[in-house]
């Protein structure tokens, strides 16, 4: 969780048809851009140099930069996004990530991995299965971890959860912030589990970057018990993006 460097991409008009499992009405443009604003400036706060890309109108959701690649410090891995009409996303951050690293390793085909899926933590890169990413993702996903010298682990996510990271975050070394449901599952038995309110699960989306932990402002007993076990929370309007399945994490890399 200690970043130099972040990238973002601005959100498109077309965000507004961004994916959802549930349809809770459309966000608006304005809404989605005041809140990537806010969070483009929070990230400056916390210390970060922010790379801004600019819209794709003809993907609404590449916004969440998080899916269509991985990075880390010592490499970036261009993924294969499950969901169809994402896939193209990879091609559009492509150039900007040979730039800006050294190793780019590329997901081979046939599999389907989501950087939604993957938790970095300091014992491993966890990779939950999902709709979005398969087990022969999962597995050349893992190979392509290995080559950049860090140790993958496939995990599983709860049924009807969009992305492993949907339901969990890491807040430090040692304790992640999960859903009920995902900690039931024994993933996180290493760990000290921060377990979110009964209610809040979205919340469970949060982010550490550097001293402090964004969480959704629209969360306060989440907000309440991290500022508590003394985080420094910074809360974040999450309501629009929320309306497209998406939390914290998936609106940037970070490395
Ligand atoms: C999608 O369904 O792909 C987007 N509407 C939300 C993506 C959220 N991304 C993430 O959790 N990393």
């Amino acid at each position: 969780y200690h970043f130099n460097s972040v990238i973002v991409r601005e959100p498109s008009h077309s965000v507004v048809n961004g994916l959802r499992a549930d349809d809770r009405g459309n966000p608006t443009y304005e809404g989605v851009k005041a809140e990537h604003d806010a969070y483009i400036a929070a990230m400056r706060d916390a210390g970060v140099e922010v790379t801004v890309l600019p819209a794709l109108e003809a993907f609404p959701d590449s916004i969440f930069v998080e899916d269509p690649a991985l990075v880390f410090p010592e490499g970036a891995i261009l993924l294969r996004p499950g969901a169809l009409s994402r896939v193209g996303e990879t091609a559009e951050i492509t150039p900007t990530l040979r730039d800006m690293f050294e190793t780019v390793l590329d997901l081979p085909s046939p599999g389907f991995a989501d950087g939604g899926d993957v938790l970095t933590t300091p014992k491993s890169v966890m990779i939950g299965l999902s709709a979005r990413t398969d087990k022969v993702g999962a597995e050349a996903l893992s190979a392509c971890i290995a080559k950049l010298g860090r140790k993958a682990e496939i995990v599983a996510t709860p049924e009807g959860v969009l992305h492993f990271k949907t339901d969990c975050s890491l807040l430090d070394d040692e304790s992640v912030l999960s859903t009920a449901r995902l900690a039931r599952s024994g993933v996180f038995k290493d760990f000290k589990q921060i377990i979110i309110p009964e209610g809040e699960e979205p919340a469970a989306n949060a982010l550490r970057v550097n001293d402090v932990v964004m969480v959704g402002s629209d969360f306060p007993r989440t907000i309440e018990m991290l500022d508590k076990l003394g985080y420094k929370v910074v809360p974040l309007k999450t309501t629009q993006i929320g309306k497209i399945d998406a939390g914290l994490s998936c609106m940037s890399l970070r490395w």
